[in-house]
């Protein structure tokens, strides 16, 4: 027989990724509804070696406030207005579809408990808010098994966190900035899809910054309201990238795509030394890895690789599978055998690696020491797919967390 609605627990579990703007999402046009003042495009990155885990469930017998654990510590939800947000949006697009439907249970009525993990340490300082949101809003969809698409349910991430938006799309992926009042009109779309251009590879120089980071939320405030650039990157610099890194994409033109990727991420943190006070997230280390890519690039005669950098001092260098050995290879080679993460998946075309891509007496000497002492490990990774729905549930069938 089966359980009737009040003691049973429904669930539904999803995996959902991170992803790194190639063009920089950095500032609001509207702070509450969370919409841009300029559009962004990411690539989504493998969930095979960066994921974020996350299970929602409902049951009418849950204490009366929905609860949210996060790598096992409970959240105050009620104070985070942005999760209150989008759990209140999906409620009530489960609501609409209980009052067309009465034999469909209640679930809209029942407190949720939702559970998250991410299968990489915060203290990695990646971003994870894109992640996390994106697969909170797809597990709870899923439970209440809502028919939107992903597109519909990006302006409900969006509002979570902007960047969270492009999470919900595998491969190569834009938020469009819209222009309604009502942020209807601003939500991500796949520009192009995981096969397209399989062959695009990301490693991750995690770098340790001495202070904690002016926080995105805040450090974009400070640019809108203060750098004199900044307008000029908003109405003219980011659409002209926007269309011309489609259109590199679209022909998998590497070069363009690197070249427009490496002049975003200096234009946007030359907005954030622009800010008054000047906010600065690149750091000495930071800076080497950019040297680094130019000599690269330079010494093999094309563009083999580029750099990009978010709200933190992390090197994010994109390159393609055939030139593995030249960049992920000569990284390798700086870095030493001591050096962290260099394994999984993305490992293999390494492996048999006996000297560096490129001799390294065509880099900088200052530049192999300071990324020496200054990178604390990799992470070798490439574009992948969007959040996947998995069995392996965080909340057993009697609704209780399980904790890994
Ligand atoms: C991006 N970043 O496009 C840019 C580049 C950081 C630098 O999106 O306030 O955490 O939650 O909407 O999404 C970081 O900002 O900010 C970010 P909120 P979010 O990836």
């Amino acid at each position: 027989m089966a359980a009737s609605p009040d003691s049973k627990v429904f669930r539904a579990t999803t995996t959902a990724p991170v992803n790194i703007a190639v063009i920089k999402y950095w500032g609001k046009r509207d702070a509450v509804l969370n919409l841009p003042t300029n559009s962004s495009l990411s690539v989504t990155l493998s969930q095979r070696s960066l994921r974020t885990l996350t299970t929602a469930s409902c049951a009418s017998f849950y204490p009366a406030q929905d609860e949210l654990i996060l790598n096992g510590k409970p959240q105050d939800i009620q104070s985070s207005k942005r999760t209150l947000a989008c759990l209140a949006s999906l409620r009530s697009l489960r609501r609409e579809i209980e009052a067309s439907d009465s034999s469909l249970p209640q679930l809209s009525a029942f407190p949720l408990r939702i559970v998250s993990e991410n299968n990489f340490p915060t203290a990695a300082g990646l971003a994870s808010s894109a992640a996390g949101f994106a697969a909170l809003v797809r597990a709870v969809a899923d439970l209440y098994q809502l028919p939107q698409s992903a597109r519909d349910l990006s302006r409900i991430a969006r509002q979570g966190s902007g960047s969270a938006c492009r999470s919900l799309m595998g491969g190569y992926v834009a938020w469009r900035a819209g222009s309604l009042e009502d942020g209807s009109d601003s939500l991500a779309e796949e520009v192009a899809s995981q096969s397209h251009w399989p062959e695009m590879r990301a490693v991750v120089l995690v770098v340790s910054a001495e202070k904690k980071d002016v926080p995105s939320t805040e450090g974009m405030q400070t640019t809108v309201a203060t750098s004199n650039l900044f307008a000029t990157r908003a109405t003219t610099v980011v659409p002209e990238r926007m269309d011309a890194i489609e259109t590199a994409i679209q022909n998998r033109d590497f070069p363009a795509f690197a070249e427009i990727t490496m002049r975003d991420s200096n234009g946007f943190h030359a907005t954030c030394l622009d800010s008054w006070p000047p906010i600065f997230y690149m750091n000495d280390v930071s800076r080497a890895a950019v040297r680094l890519v130019h000599d690269i690039n330079r010494a093999v005669g094309r563009t083999v690789c580029s750099y990009t950098f978010d709200a933190g001092p992390n090197a994010v260098i994109y390159y393609l599978e055939k030139d593995t050995e030249l960049v992920a290879g000569t990284i390798k080679t700086i870095l030493g055998e001591k050096s962290e993460g260099w394994e999984g998946p993305f490992y293999e075309p390494l492996k048999n690696l006996t000297a560096p891509g490129v001799a390294l007496d065509q880099v900088d000497p200052r530049t192999v020491e300071l990324l020496k002492d200054g990178v604390s490990r990799v992470i070798l990774t490439g574009v992948g797919e969007g959040p996947v729905s998995v069995d392996d549930h965080l909340v057993n069938e009697k609704g209780d967390a399980i904790y890994h």
